[in-house]
């Protein structure tokens, strides 16, 4: 809770291009909460640098990112958008909470596993101990609520015990938060193997649909995507490739599995790939066009990186301040 209502922190890392299972597993979510919450949206840019990163690439993904938040729909008057590196009270509870967080509970992280074999030649500190960097990030605003795809599950389990750690030492200090996940776009499968999700780093391109993609790299993609042998467009577990893009159909169109899977029936999988590229094409469509004008206005967007790192800044520093008084830290001389 924050002023009287009820507060979330979401983000996301400036790795690379949003794909489309972070647009729906998480940003087209984000979009909902605006009137209800009292809503913090970051670029998670300290986050980002747990993997190697080229510095003007690295401030050009992220300026991108935050443009692409408003231009799904997040409207900077309600939500708190801002970059994570200019609220340096992510960096100072990170450090109190690493003193609160155990080791054995970072190892068994699944996202350090999976990000550690895939840069077996940088395996930093950092990429260790992220999750607790974003337990400071979800705390700082005595979130309620942190809306997520299925693949950070862990990472707020682990913000809870942290949480209920700390408070069971010092009182009520920090609000535990809930994940919210929908269940539809939870885990959207990557298109050259539907038993990995698809990831903006992933190296392969044909393996994400990017949200700025045109629409004939997004249908050429899909014409590409992997499926099973047999022809039948039918939703189950043993047809992942299938399944996933039946999922991504229905989100894109509102249509459900039933409904898809009755429509497609008699015809071959070449039809139904084309139609979910349409369909995602046409979802996507009115994002970028907002996009290309947002980026026109670069005083506007200068704007909201501004006042925005200073009312983030404001909350963060009073969670702040009441976490350095509980453990101890000496008050500053005024
Ligand atoms: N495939 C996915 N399906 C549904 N939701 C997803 N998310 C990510 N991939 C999928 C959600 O998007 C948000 C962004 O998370 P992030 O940028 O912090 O990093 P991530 O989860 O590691 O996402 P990526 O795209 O896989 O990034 P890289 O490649 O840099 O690791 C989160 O809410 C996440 O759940």
């Amino acid at each position: 809770m924050l002023n009287g209502k009820k507060s979330l922190f979401s983000g996301m890392q400036a790795t690379g291009t949003l794909q489309l299972g972070n647009y729906l597993g998480a940003l087209k979510n984000w979009v909902e909460l605006e009137d209800e919450y009292e809503t913090f949206y970051c670029v998670v840019d300290m986050h980002s640098i747990t993997v190697r990163q080229e510095p003007a690439e690295l401030r050009r993904k992220a300026r991108a990112l935050l443009t692409l938040y408003i231009a799904a729909g997040l409207n900077p008057e309600k939500n708190c958008i801002y970059y994570q590196s200019h609220v340096p009270a992510h960096a100072e509870l990170n450090w109190i909470l690493n003193c609160f967080t155990y080791m054995g509970e970072l190892n068994r992280m699944t996202q350090f596993k999976d990000k550690a074999s895939k840069n077996e030649e940088n395996i930093n500190a950092g990429l260790f101990t992220y999750p607790v960097l974003m337990a400071a990030d979800i705390l700082l605003f005595q979130s309620d609520i942190v809306p997520v795809g299925d693949d950070q599950k862990q990472h707020i389990e682990i913000t809870r015990d942290i949480a209920q750690r700390f408070n069971s030492i010092y009182g009520d200090v920090f609000t535990i938060p809930e994940p919210y996940i929908k269940k539809t776009g939870a885990r959207i499968m990557s298109l050259q193997d539907p038993t990995s999700k698809m990831s903006k780093s992933d190296e392969n391109e044909n393996a994400s649909i990017y949200l700025l993609d045109d629409t004939d790299t997004i249908i050429r993609k899909f014409k590409r995507a992997v499926t099973d042998s047999d022809s039948e467009i039918r939703h189950s577990k043993d047809k992942p490739g299938i399944s996933n893009l039946i999922e991504i159909y229905g989100i894109a169109t509102g249509k459900s599995i039933a409904e898809t899977e009755k429509e497609f029936e008699g015809k071959g999988y070449g039809d139904f790939k084309l139609a979910v590229g349409e369909a995602v094409a046409t979802m996507l469509k009115p994002i970028q066009d907002r996009f290309d004008d947002l980026n026109k206005d670069k005083a506007y967007i200068d704007g909201i990186i501004k006042n925005n790192a200073e009312k983030a800044a404001y909350f963060a520093n009073k969670t702040l301040r009441k976490v350095q008084k509980k453990i101890g830290f000496p008050e500053k001389i005024k």
